[in-house]
């Protein structure tokens, strides 16, 4: 009888003393006959993958592919997950446009539809499990296009994009605080709204969203962080002041320290588009040699090199997959294979470069960073060669 990939990577883990996760078989990569997966030592022994039912972050080892399935798909969110009926959803457009206007899910869909490759994470995602990230293949209507079609008038500065979901929130003033239920909101400048990139998303992969993704429509912002991305969105208003929604204003900030004329200047900002990162997302050995397997995320400008390094030794030429790095959006792959590995604890660690020269930070270089959002640090791993 034929052993397939998945029976013997099964035997992988269960000898890595991963059985104990409970990984689902679903989770499981397709590893090539032969190719065993190295124990990373460095991780919690016990990774709950759904710590909540809403909530659902990826075993990076297993990625065995570009795209991310719906129910592998990493999934957070604030107020949980609203219940939308397709058939009955309208998506409102109001403020400074000259035709308000309610849309179907039947009418979008008649407008003329594209697709984007766009992987992003959730700009918490970090160290020690960098599972807060994956990838699909979106089809939606060009947000673009929908504006034109309400007509954006010409004092429209901002635009706010609403979920259907909500909750309280506490409202202060003073120390007198006021709890008002509010809808998940965030909001983009006129310039980034129109650019053409921007799709407001019915599928992913091929089939309607999940409950999970935002069903029936979602904002997508290719390049930018999860947050911007706004599932279940059902209005958009166009307004001219700035809105400072608390998931605008005051979640989602980043606040750094630059050296400035020998002086530390502390400046916050939004969280926009992805910084620049890769991460080694597993170690495997086929005979004598083994494979450093990682992805990279960045907000599409191009990708120069990626290098690894093991332990203290020279930085090393990563591969680009060349089947996805044509995906401006989209996770990228890289692989190096390392020779010559012996048996005892190993330190490995990737670093991306870009096109324009910017060079991925290591954790010390950020830490002027003074919030834990935003980490695009290198990412040293630690595996055991047996
Ligand atoms: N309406 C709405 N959209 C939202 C959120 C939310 O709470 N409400 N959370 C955001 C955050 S913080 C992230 S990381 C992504 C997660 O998207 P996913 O669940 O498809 O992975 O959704 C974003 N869109
Ligand atoms: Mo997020």
């Amino acid at each position: 009888m034929q052993t397939t990939r998945r029976e013997i990577l099964k035997g992988t883990m269960a000898a890595a003393g991963l059985g104990v996760l409970g990984i689902p078989d679903w989770m499981l990569p397709a590893l090539a006959q032969g190719e065993t997966l190295v124990p990373f030592t460095d991780l919690p022994p016990n990774i709950n993958l759904t710590p909540a039912p809403d909530r659902r972050i990826i075993d990076i080892r297993t990625i065995d592919g570009p795209f991310t399935s719906k129910d592998q798909f990493f999934t957070t969110q604030h107020y949980g997950h609203p219940e939308i009926d397709p058939a009955a959803f309208r998506l409102k457009i109001t403020g400074l446009v000259d035709r308000p206007v309610s849309l179907s899910l039947a009418e979008l869909q008649k407008m003329k539809s594209t697709d984007v490759i766009f992987g992003f994470e959730c700009s918490g995602n970090r160290r020690p499990l960098q599972g807060l990230t994956s990838n699909g293949r979106w089809t939606g209507v060009p947000l673009r296009a929908v504006l034109d079609h309400a007509g954006v008038k010409a004092q429209a500065r901002e635009f706010v994009f609403f979920g259907a979901d909500h909750g309280p929130e506490d409202v202060e003033f003073r120390g007198q605080i006021t709890k008002v239920e509010q809808h998940f909101g965030r909001s983009l400048a006129r310039d980034k709204a129109l650019a053409p990139e921007l799709i407001l998303a019915w599928a992913m992969n091929g089939e309607p969203l999940t409950r999970h993704q935002g069903s029936p429509l979602r904002l997508i912002i290719p390049g930018w962080y999860g947050v911007a991305n706004v599932k279940w969105i059902s209005h958009i208003h166009v307004q001219e002041d700035e809105y400072l929604g608390k998931f605008q204003a005051r979640w989602y900030r980043t606040l750094r320290g630059e050296m400035i004329d020998g002086e530390v200047e502390w400046k916050e900002s939004a969280v926009t588009h992805m910084q620049l990162k890769s991460f080694v997302a597993r170690v495997t050995r086929a005979g004598a040699d083994h494979s450093v397997f990682g992805v990279v995320l960045n907000d599409g400008t191009p990708i120069k090199s990626v290098d690894v390094r093991v332990d203290e030794g020279p930085w090393q030429p990563a591969k680009l997959d060349p089947a996805t790095a044509p995906n401006k959006y989209g996770w990228k792959f890289f692989t190096y294979t390392w020779r010559g590995a012996t048996p005892g604890e190993h330190t490995v660690v990737s670093r991306v470069t870009d096109a324009t020269g910017r060079v991925q930070p290591t954790a010390e270089e950020l830490e002027n960073k003074k919030t834990f959002l935003e980490d695009n640090s290198q990412h040293p791993r630690k595996v055991m060669i047996s």
